[in-house]
């Protein structure tokens, strides 16, 4: 029941109990849509020994959880399946590359394919009697070695694909080619390493149009110059997904980032977002992405309600036109769920007032609005030494007046407003110019303690002179998932609220700041629950 499940997603795919990260192997196949990820069927909490879940999708919004996919069952794999990647063969063949844990506990790479190609669902898989396909190489400590990318076809007929590693500190993305997809070879240098980030993690690699919002086939031949290539490492010292843009050579079997990897970095998500996985979906010709969206509450709560782990809101992604970095938006499906639409245009919102968005259920709903500022000269210049955004977001929560901002939302809001998730922009001048922060801020979203309440924040690269300042936020009663400047700065959270749980919820469009802003348009949907359920035997 609700009221004993307050924190149970509606729209965000969970399993029906017990714990999950990663998303494993996503693909499109015959029309369907496979999710696998990581497991463990015995309770809601993390162990390494992990199994592989399925469940299957005509939408990406309703689920129907199948048997599990994979078990611990093998010498190569007895002590857990780890995360791992599908990729669709010419001939609409789907392959599933996982890591497994060895009986001498090494991370080796296994290789799986479906028993019967005729079932809609996939639901049995078959372990390739030769497995590892690819083994630990020398010099690499045995638990620093997994999350087999997706595979890509080049132009001589031959696969490659990558694996995550560390040495001595310095991250590296393993190549690999095949001719047969059995026999695996080592490229003498890898893709791309970096020395000091650790180990990385769910290694993703994928070309994007620079000229198109359209998605690419991993596989993509020739690709020429209207393509980049997207490397997304999962940073495991600092549990982030960062990514850089470059160019890919397959002759040269190189890989050229236009920036560094610092910490500093892009990020998918500047929130809680990990481990994701992207895939291209062909029926609708575009790339979509999924990540593990992590609890923020206790291991004592975890285990009284059973369950830990949801995902995101499934994401398309593209290049921005200064191809500088991705764009992301929910899939166009989500609009299924929308109901009770409330719109309005053209509101002016006076410094230190607040607005509240009626006529919604506020604890499951689909938020988009856009402000319009005047008179920007006014803003406040950005102190120099406020480098870092989260660290500015969190020492100016969503309480402290500015000139132009905090003004946003307040979600997941209590009627006395003790409890509010507030999802927000600042602007300054820096040298003449403007530069918009988006933060959210969690310290009041719980009466509850012993919850991780952490507050982050962004910039947002857009010109407040020339665009609105927009901000889209899907609210899922314990997951706050929001895209500033049309999908440029993402930040997901998890909150808890005790007061402002179903019905009680409230959303308020809010502006804490000096100068008025104008809402130029706010349009907020209450969401359907999506349908997830398990299938009969
Ligand atoms: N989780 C998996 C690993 C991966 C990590 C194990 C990332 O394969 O590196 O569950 O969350």
């Amino acid at each position: 029941a609700t009221s004993e499940q307050p924190y149970r997603t509606a729209f965000h795919f969970q399993p029906p109990q017990n714990w999950m990260n990663d998303p494993n192997g996503p693909m499109c196949y015959n029309g369907v849509y496979h999710l696998f990820y990581q497991y463990n069927p015995f309770g809601p909490l993390w162990n390494l020994r992990m199994y592989w879940a399925h469940s299957v999708s005509h939408d990406l919004i309703n689920w129907i959880h199948l048997d599990l996919a994979f078990a611990p069952t093998e010498p190569f794999d007895i002590n857990g399946c780890l995360s791992g990647s599908a990729t669709v063969l010419p001939g609409n063949k789907p392959i599933m590359l996982y890591t497994g844990i060895d009986t001498e506990n090494r991370q080796v790479q296994n290789l799986a394919v479906p028993k019967d190609l005729s079932d809609p669902y996939l639901r049995e898989w078959v372990k390739h009697t030769g497995n590892p396909i690819i083994s630990l190489p020398e010099e690499i400590q045995p638990d620093d070695f997994r999350d087999p990318t997706t595979t890509w076809l080049e132009e001589d007929g031959t696969w490659r694909l990558l694996v995550g590693s560390q040495k001595d500190k310095t991250g590296i993305a393993f190549l690999y080619h095949s001719g047969d997809f059995v026999n695996w070879t080592k490229s003498d240098s890898p893709l791309h390493k970096v020395s000091g980030t650790g180990m990385w993690e769910c290694v993703d690699f994928f070309p994007v149009w620079v000229d198109s919002t359209n998605g690419v086939d991993t596989s993509i031949i020739n690709p020429s110059n209207r393509v980049k290539h997207v490397l997304k490492l999962g940073i495991q010292d600092h549990g982030k997904d960062c990514y850089l843009i470059g160019k890919y050579s397959a002759d040269k079997e190189n890989y050229v980032p236009e920036d560094e990897l610092t910490l500093s970095t892009l990020r998918l998500d500047y929130g809680m977002y990990y481990a994701s996985k992207s895939f291209f979906d062909p029926v609708k010709n575009r790339r979509i992405m999924t990540a593990w969206v992590n609890e923020s509450d206790s291991e004592a709560d975890v285990i009284a309600r059973g369950w830990s782990g949801v995902q995101s809101f499934p994401r398309s992604l593209w290049l921005d036109k200064n191809q500088k970095q991705l764009l992301q938006w929910p899939i166009e499906e989500i609009e299924m769920l929308h109901q009770n639409e409330v719109s309005f245009h053209n509101k002016k919102l006076d410094g230190g007032s607040s607005l509240e968005v009626l006529g919604i259920t506020a604890s499951q709903a689909d938020v988009k609005i856009s402000f319009k500022l005047a008179n920007l000269e006014e803003a406040e210049e950005l102190d120099p030494s406020w480098v870092d955004p989260q660290l500015i977001c969190s020492e100016n929560d969503a309480s402290k007046k500015g000139k132009f901002g905090p003004f946003g939302l307040l979600a997941l809001a209590s009627s006395d407003l003790r409890e509010q998730t507030a999802i927000f922009f600042r602007v300054f001048r820096k040298n003449g110019r403007y530069v918009v922060l988006m933060c959210s801020d969690q310290s009041r979203s719980s009466m509850k303690n012993g919850i991780e309440k952490r507050t982050y924040g962004a910039f947002v690269d857009i010109d407040p002179q020339q665009d609105e300042i927009s901000l889209r936020t899907l609210i899922d009663h314990s997951i706050v998932e929001s895209f500033g400047g049309r999908g440029k700065t993402c930040i997901t959270t998890r909150v808890y609220p005790t007061l402002a749980i179903g019905e009680q919820a409230r959303l308020f469009a809010f502006n804490h700041g000096t100068e008025s802003v104008e809402i130029s348009e706010l349009s907020a949907w209450s969401m359907k629950k999506a349908q997830m359920k398990v299938e009969e035997p």
